[in-house]
């Protein structure tokens, strides 16, 4: 008889484990973690550009960049005025608590108030691995298509917060808003949802107010 080796939920569980490691390193130091999922192009590393710049002199913020080979978005972030780690995954298509955990020394926790993880782009991988971090975030986009809360539900329904980015191409792009809506309501229900354009701005003061909400910056006033 064949005996079934549990190999991938021994995998997950060691994945667990690290992952609450992880967090407890970052609640020990005080920094609040997010982490960014959405598939390659959402507009990831865009949006975390605005919250960089939006939350300059306010929040002090590190970044974490999962890219399969380049240190690009890395790069992006650094040059956005954040400190930022890339992990370069060599092929997988998703970060894991054993690569957050390798990163973490590399960042001194004690000045950092947030860190955002920007997960390698993929709509199946991520959602299966803990990294440690306190919320996810989606960040879907118009051209996308109306139907992927439909076609990646494990996405939709892990996740804290859901972005739309690229609503300044509803003119030109066929998206039906409620369709793609009720998909997302059904499997996460009431979750927080914030339309947006990285690229005119309209939607980000609402979205960056989130962000500091989260960190508890009561203070905060978005600055036109
Ligand atoms: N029209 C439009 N383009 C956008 C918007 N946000 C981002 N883009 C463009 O979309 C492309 C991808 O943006 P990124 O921020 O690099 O996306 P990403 O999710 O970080 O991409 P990967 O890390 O490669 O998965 C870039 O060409 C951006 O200029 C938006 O709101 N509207
Ligand atoms: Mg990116």
């Amino acid at each position: 008889m064949r005996k079934r080796i549990p190999v991938i939920e021994n995998i997950l569980s060691a994945n667990d484990q690290l992952a609450r490691e992880n967090r407890k390193k970052l609640d020990q130091a005080g920094v609040f973690s997010l982490n960014f999922m959405a598939s390659p192009g959402a507009g990831k590393t865009s949006l975390i550009e605005h919250i960089i710049k939006g939350l300059s002199g306010k929040v002090r913020l590190a970044v974490i960049d999962g890219d399969v080979a380049t240190s690009i978005d890395a790069d992006r972030a650094q040059a956005a005025g954040a400190v930022a780690v890339q992990i370069n995954t060599g092929g997988e298509c998703h970060l894991d608590a054993v690569m957050i955990s390798g990163a973490l020394p590399q960042l001194d926790l004690t000045q950092i108030d947030l860190l955002i993880v920007e997960n390698v782009g993929n709509l199946i991988c991520p959602s299966s691995f803990q990294l440690g971090t306190h919320k996810s975030v989606l960040i879907a986009s118009i051209p996308e298509g109306d139907d992927k809360p439909y076609k990646y539900p494990a996405m939709y329904r892990g996740v804290e917060a859901l972005v739309i980015n690229k609503i300044d191409l509803l003119p030109y792009i066929p998206f039906d808003m409620e369709y793609f809506r009720r998909g997302v309501e059904v499997l996460n229900p009431g979750l927080i949802t914030f339309p947006l354009s990285c690229q005119t701005g309209e939607g980000i003061e609402d979205w960056i107010a989130w962000v500091a909400g989260q960190v508890n910056i009561s203070t905060y006033q978005f600055e036109h």
